[in-house]
């Protein structure tokens, strides 16, 4: 009998933005293959562009049907891995993605939503991270350039497919390493860091676990 183990998608994104690397898929990368209470992790990258990004989602949330999916990706300027709590049904460029494209007050999905809500236990997550002494904080907005694009269109997904109703997923920003500026992390802290939350997120389906004292 084959017996095919459950699986644990995480994306990251190709350089964008004039870099030459992307903490975010080299983070989920080194978690490749690895096995966490008993699901394997599949890693995949995700063009920094609107739509084909959705496109390649899509097609790897039909293929691995995983039990969580994470989509990761790099925030330029923020200091800790950044839990993201909340997406908004908008495209707002502030510079082109990486076909030259740069949509202005557009929506991920037109007809759907104004926002919505990660399904993955965030605070917990964070605790995890923050436990293992690695920076962590639960973030407010996942900006509106392709990541927001990806969590809007991961959520939408997520909701809208039956053979998907019993994936959660959500998004997580990573800073960037110390060869691309200030503040900065240094990759094995950034994959440490995922490891954890990706065991917690597998161990607690909500936050309701936590109580009351880990409102902040
Ligand atoms: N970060 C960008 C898109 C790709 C990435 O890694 C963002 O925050 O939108």
């Amino acid at each position: 009998m084959i017996t095919v183990s459950p699986t644990v998608l995480l994306t990251g994104f190709d350089p964008f933005g004039g870099s030459t690397l992307n903490p975010s898929w080299l983070a989920v990368n080194a978690l490749h293959g690895e096995q966490v209470l008993s699901h394997r992790i599949v890693a995949a990258q995700l063009p920094t562009v609107f739509g084909e990004s959705l496109r390649v989602l899509d097609a790897l949330l039909h293929t691995h049907q995983p039990a969580l999916a994470i989509c990761v990706g790099q925030a330029g300027g923020r200091s800790a891995i950044s839990i993201e709590r909340v997406v908004i049904n908008v495209n707002d460029a502030p510079i082109a993605d990486n076909a030259g494209a740069r949509p202005i007050d557009t929506p991920v999905i037109a007809g759907a939503p104004a926002a919505c809500f990660s399904s993955l236990p965030i605070k917990a997550m964070r605790a995890v991270v923050q436990a293992e002494g690695i920076a962590a904080e639960v973030s407010q907005t996942a900006g509106t350039f392709v990541c927001n694009h990806v969590f809007y269109g991961l959520m939408h997904t997520l909701a809208t497919k039956p053979a998907l109703r019993h994936t959660r997923g959500g998004f997580v920003h990573v800073p960037w390493l110390p060869e691309q500026g200030t503040p900065h992390m240094p990759l094995d802290a950034i994959v440490r860091g995922l490891r954890v939350a990706v065991r917690c997120a597998l161990e607690n389906g909500s936050d309701a676990v936590l109580g009351a004292g880990a409102a902040h």
